[in-house]
């Protein structure tokens, strides 16, 4: 009989045939698992199937038949193995073309932020003394009665002691600082001169608000003490803070005043930079503008720290940040500064 044995090898050859060319369009991996289990698949496969038939055959049958089995399966796997890795490979790349990024694209910004106007005039104003050779403090904005009234010399009868005027945490004794001052005071109490300090910060007042008062403001205050130290010490340190912040060849005019905690006292203004002196609505036609308090600091505070008055002086002076951001920028109104309008902060 030609027959069995025959007819099972063409077969096992047209299974070789049609596998392969079931395997050679096929481009997605899904699809070659499928082509895996049909053909070479462990209980359903047709390789299986044909295999089936061995124990039907002669003894002398079965090993011609296992080698074509072994053969074909052996050429259908590394087909399949090879296929694997040329699917892999293009699947790879086409993720990559389809992920691709197109880095010529603009980016997608982030908003940049704003310096607060109070911020900056800080900020410049406290450069203009570092360069001049002050320090920085910033410290304690609840403080305690005795460093913000008792030790600065305000007396109990004095308008800033008013109880009305303070927002006492623990009346009579813990207080939301009226003035930078406190930290000054601090400051000297904790180094000996010479001092060079200049302190700006958060403070609060209890009073009416209006166009121009609001309960929380901002003050910088500066201190200094050393062995000389004269009120032309004083003129000449604020004469050049005005020409570094309103402009070279500005005018600094001294009017004398009263301050507890100095002796003498005086308001110091500059000659009007937005009309250069001649007069105009905004220095109210007097062609000065008021820009801050000073003096010389009084021998009873130098005392209070424990520096000897008889070798020691001091200069000290205050400003109200609000105020000379107002003028600097030409600000309409102090509310703006805690409106919170962008149009009105885009501008700085
Ligand atoms: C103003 C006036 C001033 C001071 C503040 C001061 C501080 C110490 C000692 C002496 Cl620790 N003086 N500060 C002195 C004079 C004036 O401020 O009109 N500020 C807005």
């Amino acid at each position: 009989m030609v027959g069995q044995l025959e007819i099972l090898l063409q077969q096992l050859d047209a299974l070789r045939a049609r596998a392969l060319a079931e395997l050679e369009p096929i481009t997605v991996s899904s699809t070659l698992d499928e082509w895996d289990t049909r053909y070479l698949g462990r209980n359903r496969g047709e390789l299986k199937s044909l295999s089936s038939v061995m124990p039907k055959l002669s003894k002398e049958e079965r090993p011609i038949v296992g080698q074509k089995i072994n053969a074909v399966k052996a050429e259908l796997e590394k087909q399949l193995s090879l296929k694997r890795e040329t699917l892999k490979q293009r699947e790879l790349m086409q993720a990559l073309e389809d992920e691709r990024i197109d880095i010529t694209l603009p980016g997608r910004t982030l908003p940049e932020g704003h310096m607060h106007p109070i911020s900056r005039t800080i900020l410049e104003v406290t450069q203009i003394f570092i360069k001049m050779g002050f320090n920085v403090v910033q410290g304690l904005e609840v403080e305690t009665d005795y460093y913000n009234f008792q030790a600065l010399n305000i007396p109990t009868d004095h308008p800033a002691r008013d109880m009305q005027d303070t927002f006492w945490v623990n009346p009579g004794q813990i207080l939301l600082r009226t003035h930078t001052s406190p930290m000054q005071v601090r400051t000297m109490k904790q180094m000996q001169p010479p001092v060079r300090v200049v302190v700006p910060g958060k403070v609060y007042r209890n009073e009416a608000i209006d166009a121009t008062h609001e309960a929380m403001f901002h003050q910088i205050e500066g201190l200094l003490v050393d062995e000389y130290c004269t009120m032309a010490d004083l003129r000449g340190c604020l004469e050049r803070f005005a020409q570094e912040l309103f402009g070279e060849g500005r005018k600094v005019r001294f009017r004398g005043s009263y301050f507890p905690f100095t002796e003498p006292s005086a308001e110091v203004d500059i000659d009007c930079p937005l009309c250069d002196g001649k007069g105009c609505r905004d220095c109210k036609y007097s062609g000065w503008l008021e820009i801050l308090g000073s003096g010389m600091v009084h021998p009873k505070l130098l005392r209070e720290v424990g520096y000897d008055p008889e070798k020691y002086r001091g200069f000290a002076f205050g400003m109200g940040v609000e105020r000379i951001a107002i003028l600097k920028y030409g600000i309409g109104e102090i509310r703006l500064f805690t409106g919170n309008d962008l149009r009105f902060l885009r501008q700085f």
